[in-house]
């Protein structure tokens, strides 16, 4: 294959998020919100864009329409050399079906690869926390002349029943030999030189376009199949011994510090989409926004700087150890260690610690948060707290995490 590949980037962004509940009542998982200014899916096209790739479709599906107005939005690209980044909605190619599965999402828009006619398909999930270069996963696959290449990082083995486990030949430490797609038990899944940990699948997939073709069409004619990427084409691959393996240590990304190249997060619960909000905040962080030379690309708001001033009777208003994006006011609170999202008020005597706080929250006098995440446009009243009691909390209706992170609803005021 040429060394400069044509290649067209397929985004996955139609699930549901259900464990993200209620942050994705109203909107599909990619659209939620994420270090103040970004959405998920931010970041895959961040990377697919920063690689090079410039033509993007982004399969939709569930509530999409906050995802489709961010990327109408935020994603245009000059039209002028021919790159878009477009929604694409479930086709319904097959009668009144919404997509069935992953598979089935790209197979209903096939259509797009007849017109483009690329070497090479890049696949890639759009709910993942990370810096990734696809160019030099790319070039493994080209020069491997395996039909798919599947990327694969390290990760503890009690997690293996969420992921792509993926083991790799005795002699060929480049080519998948099994893949099982989300296993009950993990006996016996360890690797070899780390018994604690497997290699997972990331969910970022490059093929031959011919080669993807030809299994798409055979998946869609099977009755049996569930018409997913993970469960039943990367192992069509792998039965052939057409799959290859990129790891993910290789990454290199240019300005990226040691720990950054090797950062991913899979952020598909509320305590998971905690813990990644906070890796961005310490001095230094585990996950550095501020590298521009792999910039991570979002909206502009429009909005006016963030603002720090005295509230009533003095008292400074104040953030430490936070991130605090533009048209927030702190009028006479304080904010500590926690991710505010644009337009945040936080007023006199109020206090925000380890938490993160999406766009235009009103935090009223005398509030107190403490390790929760407050959707959009919530109201916390003068003196209510959030956080302190977790009893109290589910007594209101509040969803607390497995790891005592309470969940203020979009839109909720929550009284004294
Ligand atoms: P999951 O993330 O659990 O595992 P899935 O729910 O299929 O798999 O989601 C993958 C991506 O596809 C997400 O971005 C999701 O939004 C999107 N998606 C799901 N169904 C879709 C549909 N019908 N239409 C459009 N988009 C859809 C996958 C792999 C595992 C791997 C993990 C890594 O299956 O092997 O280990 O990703 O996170």
């Amino acid at each position: 294959m040429k060394t400069n590949p044509r290649v067209l980037s397929i985004v996955l962004a139609g699930g549901e998020g259900k464990r993200l509940m209620p942050l994705t009542q109203d909107r599909a998982k990619p659209a939620v919100p994420f270090g103040g200014i970004y959405r998920l899916i931010d970041f895959a096209l961040s990377n697919i864009v920063n690689s090079g790739y410039l033509k993007v479709i982004v399969l939709t599906q569930y509530k999409s329409h906050s995802l489709d107005r961010h990327i109408t939005k935020t994603w245009q690209m000059s039209n002028l050399l021919g790159n878009y980044v477009a929604p694409v909605p479930a086709q319904q190619r097959r009668g009144k079906n919404w997509f069935l599965g992953s598979a089935d999402a790209i197979y209903q828009s096939l259509n797009v690869l007849d017109d483009e006619r690329p070497d090479i398909v890049l696949v890639t999930g759009a709910d993942n926390i990370y810096r990734m270069d696809f160019s030099q996963m790319v070039q493994q696959h080209i020069d491997s002349g395996f039909d798919l290449t599947i990327a694969g990082i390290r990760q503890p083995l009690d997690l293996a029943p969420s992921f792509g486990v993926i083991d790799v030949d005795d002699d060929n430490p480049l080519k998948v030999s099994r893949f099982l797609e989300k296993p009950k038990d993990t006996t016996g899944l360890g690797l070899p030189d780390s018994p604690d940990e497997f290699l997972a699948s990331m969910g970022n997939y490059v093929f031959s376009t011919e080669a993807l073709y030809k299994a798409l069409m055979e998946d869609a004619a099977e009755d049996e199949s569930n018409h997913d990427m993970g469960g039943n084409i990367v192992p069509s691959f792998v039965e052939q011994g057409n799959c290859g393996v990129y790891d993910f240590t290789f990454n290199d990304v240019p300005g990226a510090k040691e720990r950054d190249k090797k950062y991913w997060r899979d952020v598909g619960t509320i305590d998971a989409f905690y813990d990644a909000n906070m890796d961005l905040i310490s001095v230094e962080p585990v996950f550095n926004l501020y590298n521009d030379r792999w910039p991570l690309l979002t909206g502009y708001t429009g909005l006016p700087p963030a603002k720090f001033v005295y509230g009533h009777h003095e008292r400074l208003g104040h953030a430490l150890d936070s991130i605090i994006s533009p048209g927030v006011i702190i009028s006479g609170g304080e904010v500590i260690g926690s991710v505010l999202s644009p337009g945040v008020r936080v007023n006199s005597w109020a206090s925000v610690r380890q938490s993160v706080v999406f766009d235009g929250v009103q935090v009223m006098r005398n509030a107190t948060i403490v390790n929760a995440i407050i959707d959009k446009h919530a109201v916390i009243e003068e003196g209510a707290s959030v956080g302190v009691d977790h009893d109290r909390d589910r007594e209101r209706g509040l969803d607390v995490s497995p790891e005592g992170i309470t969940v203020v609803p979009k839109g909720m005021r929550v009284p004294k």
